[in-house]
């Protein structure tokens, strides 16, 4: 019998990643794993103060990588937040593509630890850390489609509408061939 291999199904959605009906939801934190602004500051005022303190034990995290923790009061189905750490953008000769490629595919091992079926991330590092949008959608769906998982559902979560533009472009480029 052939095997038919694992296939992850990727869909973008423009919204909140605090609102999706996902198993876990990753958020583009820093080191500290303590919470921020952009995203990280959302997912942290919908968890409560218990994400911080579970951050503040299995901290730091470096760059590239991702640390799970409970979801605390994320609503349900959400069960865990995986916390990674994306480039900081200082120009595209740093190896901050590589550091992207590896936040998502590092946070898809620690979903597959977990056991989840479904996550969501958010566009990591285009905020803050000024990672271009047009690029670094096409690392978000690159590295997801290459990754060797069991998770089966990838939701990219756009919060605007160029966000959400590139990510659907990339798809489609994808998924084209
Ligand atoms: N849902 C989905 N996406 C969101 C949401 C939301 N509720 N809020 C913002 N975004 P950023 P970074 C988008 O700055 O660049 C923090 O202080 C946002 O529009 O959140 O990786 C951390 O603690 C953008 O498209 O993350 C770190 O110190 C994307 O999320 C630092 O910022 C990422 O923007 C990380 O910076």
């Amino acid at each position: 019998m052939p095997d038919a291999g694992r296939m992850v199904t990727i869909e973008v959605v423009q919204g909140d990643i605090t609102r999706q009906a996902v198993d876990a939801v990753v958020t583009a934190a820093n080191e500290s794993l303590l919470g921020g602004g952009g995203v990280d500051g959302a997912v942290h005022r919908a968890a409560g103060p218990r994400l911080a303190e579970a951050g503040a034990r299995v901290a730091p995290c470096a760059p590239g990588d991702a640390i799970a923790t409970p979801a605390f009061d994320l609503p349900p189905p959400v069960q865990h937040v995986i916390h990674t750490v994306g480039p900081v953008w200082e120009g595209g000769g740093r190896g901050e593509a590589d550091v992207l490629v590896s936040c998502y595919r590092r946070s898809l091992e620690v979903a597959d630890e977990l056991g989840v079926r479904s996550v969501a991330f958010p566009a990591i590092a285009t905020g803050v850390h000024g990672f271009p949008v047009e690029e670094a959608a096409r690392i978000a769906v690159t590295a997801v489609a290459a990754a060797d998982t069991d998770v089966a559902l990838v939701r990219l979560v756009a919060f605007d509408p160029e966000t959400h533009a590139a990510l659907t472009d990339h798809l489609h480029r994808h998924l084209t061939g």
